[in-house]
């Protein structure tokens, strides 16, 4: 048992010191998301406007729609939403496999944009916040920038100076510290995120994560310094070669494998709840009309670009 432990421990530090470089695992594309996730039929935790409906549903009201090369997940933008209903139908799904060390690679083409959205794209722990959260992509209404955090338990923070190019808007993790805003990175790379995002033909977010630190990087679709293991999704992946990242997250102040749990991933697209249905999020930086909850319900065409057009989700480890 000892010398197992010493071997892993010998074999990790050389392995970090030479180089991440990490394996396919899993590569989702297309109709591979109709079995490596679930569509979860579950009420928003975080009280949105929405009806997350189950995978027969979504198929057969085209909200989710897969071909080989193509899988789209999307809102609801036919149908007015009666007041009493839970809300506007949509889509959320979660990776039937869960990871820990990992390097995690979205090419997306497309992702939700219109007035109330909030869509995400995150890993997290069944046991949440204790195995913690990793917010990869999200926003609101459209609002750049675009960003990244980290949700954990007590005992987690972020220090200053990190060597990232987006710029830290919180240093404490912990949910229970600031109602739930987590430690977050704004990214100042242009086109990362709603409608200039889509107007470039999307792009490649890639998180790593390992036992001593959690990273994010984003590249635009036509980016000439994407990494070509990103572009073309290869059988490996080689992180030191990938630049600074957008996000870093260390763990001088957070215990890294004490926080972070295996983690599955979610996609998701909710409406207004306890971020984008906030007024300063709605009508003051998003420059959306009325109440969150009544635009949602009466305005269906509003939601026509509410789709994530994804390419591939690629996990290695
Ligand atoms: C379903 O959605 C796809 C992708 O947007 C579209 O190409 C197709 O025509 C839609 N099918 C129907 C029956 O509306
Ligand atoms: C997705 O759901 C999680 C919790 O269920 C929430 O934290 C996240 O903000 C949600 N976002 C969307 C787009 O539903
Ligand atoms: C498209 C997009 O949202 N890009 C923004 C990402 O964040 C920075 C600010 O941190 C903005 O300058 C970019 O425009």
């Amino acid at each position: 048992m000892r010398s197992t432990a010493a071997l892993f421990a010998v074999s990790a530090l050389v392995s970090s010191a030479l180089g991440a470089t990490y394996n396919l695992k899993d590569t989702f594309v297309g109709e591979g998301f109709l079995s490596g996730f679930t569509h979860q039929a579950i009420p928003d935790p975080t009280h949105g406007r929405v009806n997350y409906v189950d995978q027969q549903t979504a198929l057969a009201q085209n909200l989710t729609f897969a071909t080989d090369d193509t899988f789209i997940m999307r809102a609801d933008s036919f149908n007015v939403v009666d007041p009493s209903a839970p809300g506007r139908n949509a889509v959320r799904i979660q990776s039937n496999n869960a990871y820990t060390t990992h390097v995690s690679v979205y090419d997306i083409r497309h992702m939700p944009q219109g007035c109330g959205t909030w869509p995400a794209a995150w890993e997290v722990g069944q046991n949440w916040p204790a195995q913690g959260e990793v917010d990869i992509l999200e926003g609101t209404n459209d609002i750049e920038p675009n960003q990244s955090t980290l949700h954990t338990s007590a005992n987690c923070a972020q220090p200053d100076g990190r060597q990232m190019n987006g710029n830290s808007i919180s240093n404490n993790c912990d949910v229970a510290a600031n109602g739930n805003t987590g430690c977050g990175v704004q990214s100042t790379i242009p086109n990362s995120y709603g409608k200039s995002f889509n107007g470039a033909g999307g792009g490649f977010y890639a998180m790593e994560r390992t036992s001593t630190f959690i990273k994010v990087w984003f590249w635009s679709r036509n980016d000439p310094t994407v990494p070509a293991d990103v572009k073309t999704a290869g059988a490996t992946v080689n992180t030191d070669a990938w630049g600074t990242p957008t996000a870093l997250f260390v763990n001088d102040q957070c215990d890294i494998n004490a926080h972070f749990g295996p983690h599955n991933i979610i996609i998701n697209l909710t409406f207004c709840g306890d971020w984008a249905g906030i007024p300063q999020f709605f009508n003051d930086l998003g420059g959306c009309p009325g109440s969150c909850n009544d635009f949602v319900d009466n305005n269906p065409s509003a939601f026509n670009d509410a789709f994530w057009d994804i390419a591939g989700v690629h996990v290695y480890e």
